[in-house]
C-alpha cells in the first residue's frame, strides 16, 4: 500500500502544469486588491541598438519554468506560501511610438504602485527601465539604484543636453537629468565596458559609484553586499538586473553580450546577501532574447534569477514591513 504523503510536502511534489503559462508559475491576476508583489511583462524592444527580440521575453520566460524555481532554500521561502504574489499579465503597448509606450509604461506601472503592490518586470530592453522610474519618482521622488549590468547605460551624456535620445543604452543618464534618480545612491555593478575619460566626466556631475567586474570578480560576496548596502542605505530603491551581467557562457541569449562576467552562483549569492533588510520597492529584470537562446540556458538563468528578486523582496516584506498574516 502507498504511503500517504506528509502535508507540508504536497505542494513540492507536484510539477508545475503547463496549460497556463506564467512568470514562476504563479497564479494570473488583474485584479491588483490586496496583492503584496505584482510581476508584469514590458514586451518591448523598440529601443534596441544591437540585436532585436527582446520584446519576446516574457512570453519566452513565462513558458519555461520548471521545478524547484518557486523555493529559495536559503530564506527558507516558498515563494506565494504567505503573501499574494501575482503575475498581472503584459502591459498593454502598440508598435512605433516610442515615447507613446514609454507614457504607457509610466501609467501601467503607477497602477500597480497605487495599488499598494511592490512590481517586479520582466523585460524587454532596458529603455523601459526610465519610464518605471518616471513612476517611482511620481510616488518616492528620487530613488537609488542598484543596476546589475555589463554596460553602464549612460550613454550618449554628451548628446543628452541638447538632443533628447532615448535608447536602452542611456536609461539611467536620462533618469538622472530629470531627477529621478539620486546619482549618489547609484552602484553599478559587473561593469566591463565605457570610455574612462567619458564615464569619468559623468560620474563628476551626476555621482554614483562603479563597481567594475574586475573589482567585483576580486572581492567576496560579502565585500560586495557591503558596498552595495552602503551605497544605498534606507533609501527607496530600485533593483535593475540586465541579464548580461551574467557572463555569455550562462546569458547567451541577450541583445548585447559581453564575455568576463559572472556565473548565476556569483548572482544568486550577491542578491542574497545584499538585499535583505534594504527597503527595495521595486525590480526589474531586462535584456532576455530568446532567439539567441541554444539549450533554454538564458530562460534557466533568468527565471532563477527572477525568483531570487522576488525571494528577497518578500522576505523583507515579511520580516520589516509588517506583512499580512
Ligand atoms: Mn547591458
Amino acid at each position: 500500500m502507498l504511503e500517504k504523503l506528509p502535508e507540508t510536502n504536497i505542494r513540492d511534489r507536484f510539477n508545475p502544469p503547463n496549460t497556463l503559462e506564467s512568470f514562476l508559475h504563479l497564479d494570473y491576476c488583474e485584479d491588483l486588491t490586496g496583492v503584496d508583489i505584482a510581476l508584469a511583462g514590458v514586451p518591448f524592444d523598440l529601443a534596441t541598438s544591437n540585436r532585436p527580440g527582446t520584446k519576446l521575453g516574457p512570453k519566452y520566460l513565462r513558458s519555461k519554468v520548471y521545478k524547484g524555481v518557486q523555493v529559495d532554500e536559503v530564506l527558507d521561502f516558498v515563494i506565494g506560501d504567505k503573501l499574494r504574489i501575482v503575475d498581472t499579465g503584459d502591459f498593454k503597448l502598440m508598435g512605433g511610438y516610442l515615447l507613446d509606450n514609454f507614457s504607457l509604461i509610466t501609467e501601467q506601472m503607477k497602477k500597480i504602485l497605487d495599488a499598494g503592490a511592490t512590481p517586479v518586470i520582466v523585460g524587454g530592453d532596458h529603455s523601459i527601465t526610465f519610464p518605471e522610474l518616471a513612476a517611482y519618482y511620481q510616488v518616492y521622488g528620487p530613488m537609488a539604484l542598484i543596476h546589475f549590468d555589463s554596460h553602464l547605460d549612460t550613454g550618449m551624456y554628451q548628446l543628452s543636453p541638447t538632443k533628447e535620445i532615448y535608447t536602452h543604452g542611456n536609461p539611467f543618464s536620462n533618469a538622472m537629468r530629470k531627477g529621478y534618480l539620486d546619482g549618489n545612491h547609484t552602484i553599478q555593478i559587473g561593469i566591463r565596458t565605457g570610455s574612462p575619460s567619458r564615464d569619468d566626466e559623468f560620474t563628476k556631475v551626476y555621482g554614483r559609484e562603479i563597481l567594475s567586474a574586475r573589482e567585483l570578480h576580486a572581492i567576496s560576496y560579502e565585500e560586495a553586499a557591503k558596498r552595495i548596502r552602503d551605497k544605498v542605505g534606507n533609501m527607496p530603491t530600485l533593483v535593475t538586473f540586465d541579464i548580461d551581467f551574467l557572463d555569455p557562457a550562462y546569458a547567451p541569449g541577450t541583445g548585447t553580450p559581453v564575455t568576463g562576467g559572472f556565473s548565476c552562483y556569483d548572482a544568486m549569492m550577491i542578491l542574497e546577501t545584499a538585499l535583505p533588510g534594504l527597503n527595495i520597492v521595486g525590480a526589474d529584470l531586462v535584456e532576455v532574447e530568446p532567439f539567441f537562446d541554444p539549450c533554454e540556458i538564458t530562460a534557466i538563468s533568468a527565471n532563477h534569477i527572477l525568483a531570487k528578486l522576488v525571494s528577497c523582496i518578500a522576505y523583507n516584506k515579511l520580516n520589516n514591513q509588517g506583512a499580512k498574516q
